[in-house]
C-alpha cells in the first residue's frame, strides 16, 4: 500500500525482508543502511522483539526517476525476526506490505538438508500471514535471496555403501527453488556478511515493486526505466 506524502513529494514505499530465524536477514539490512549516502537515509532503527530486534530505516534513492514526474521514491525496508512469539506483531509488520524479500538460509552442514524445512515453513507461514492482511501473494512483488552461499557444500557424496552407480548430486538450491518457488520468482544467490548480492537484491525487488506502481500513477504499463540506471544507486 503505497502512501502518498504530497508536501514531502513523496511515495513511500514498504519493503519487509522475511525468512527463518538467522537466514541474514539483519546483516541485509545493516549493509544496506551502511552502503546508503547520508543524506538520502533516515536513522537506523532497532524495535526490540521478543527475542531479535527489528530493524528498518527508510531511504529515498536519488537515481530513482520520479513516479508521474512528480513524486520521490522512498523506501521503507522493515526487518522481522524469524523467531517471533507474538503472531500480532508479524502481522502488523507486513500491513501495508508492498514487496517482500525473502530470505533464505541455504547453509547446509555436513551435505544434510538442515535447513531446508525451516525455509518451506518460513515460506507457508509468510504466505498465510499475506492472506490474513489481505494480501495476495500472487500479485505482490517478492524476490527470494538464496543467502549463505559462503557455507555451502557443493553437494553431498553418497555413502560409500550405496548400491546407485551414479553419485547421487544433491543441488540444494535447485531443490528448495522447488520447494518455495513455485512461480519461478527472482532469485538470487548471496553472502549478505560480505555484502555480495545484497544490492542486486534490494534493486530486483524495487524494479519489480516500481513498474505496477508506474502503471498506477502514471497510467502505462511500460518498463520501469530503472533497470538500465540501476548500477548507479545507491552508491557503496
Ligand atoms: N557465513 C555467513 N554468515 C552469515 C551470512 N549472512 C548472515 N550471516 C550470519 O548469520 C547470523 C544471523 O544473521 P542475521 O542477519 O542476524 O539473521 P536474521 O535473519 O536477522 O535473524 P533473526 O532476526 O533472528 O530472524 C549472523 O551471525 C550473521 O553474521 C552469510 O551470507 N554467510
Ligand atoms: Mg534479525
Amino acid at each position: 500500500m503505497s502512501i502518498i506524502n504530497t508536501k514531502a513529494g513523496e511515495i513511500g514505499v514498504k519493503v519487509v525482508y522475511f525468512g527463518p530465524a538467522l537466514a541474514g536477514k539483519s546483516t541485509n539490512i545493516r549493509t544496506i543502511h551502511r552502503k546508503t549516502r547520508p543524506e538520502l537515509r533516515g536513522r537506523l532503527d532497532e524495535i526490540a522483539g521478543d527475542l531479535e530486534p527489528m530493524l528498518s530505516f527508510d531511504f529515498a534513492p536519488d537515481t530513482l526517476p520520479l513516479l508521474d514526474g512528480r513524486y520521490r521514491v522512498r523506501l521503507h525496508l522493515v526487518t522481522v525476526p524469524g523467531l517471533v512469539l507474538s503472531p500480532v506483531s508479524r502481522r502488523l509488520v507486513l500491513r501495508g506490505v508492498d514487496a517482500v524479500v525473502f530470505v533464505a538460509d541455504t547453509q547446509e552442514e555436513g551435505g544434510e538438508l538442515v535447513r531446508f524445512e525451516e525455509n518451506i515453513e518460513s515460506m507457508q507461514l509468510l504466505l498465510s500471514l499475506l492472506d490474513d492482511v489481505g494480501v495476495d501473494s500472487a500479485v505482490m512483488p517478492m524476490v527470494l535471496q538464496y543467502n549463505k552461499r559462503d557455507l555451502v557444500e557443493g553437494f553431498a557424496a553418497p555413502p560409500p555403501e550405496s548400491m546407485h552407480s551414479q553419485p547421487i548430486i544433491l543441488s540444494t538450491l535447485d531443490a528448495l527453488n522447488e520447494a518455495i518457488n513455485p512461480n519461478a520468482l527472482p532469485t538470487i544467490e548471496a553472502v549478505a556478511t560480505e555484502g555480495i548480492g545484497v544490492m542486486d537484491t534490494l534493486r530486483t525487488v524495487v524494479r519489480d515493486l516500481l513498474e505496477p506502481l508506474r502503471a498506477e500513477y502514471e497510467g502505462s504499463g511500460d518498463r520501469y526505466p530503472i533497470a538500465g540506471a540501476s548500477d548507479s544507486w545507491p552508491r557503496g
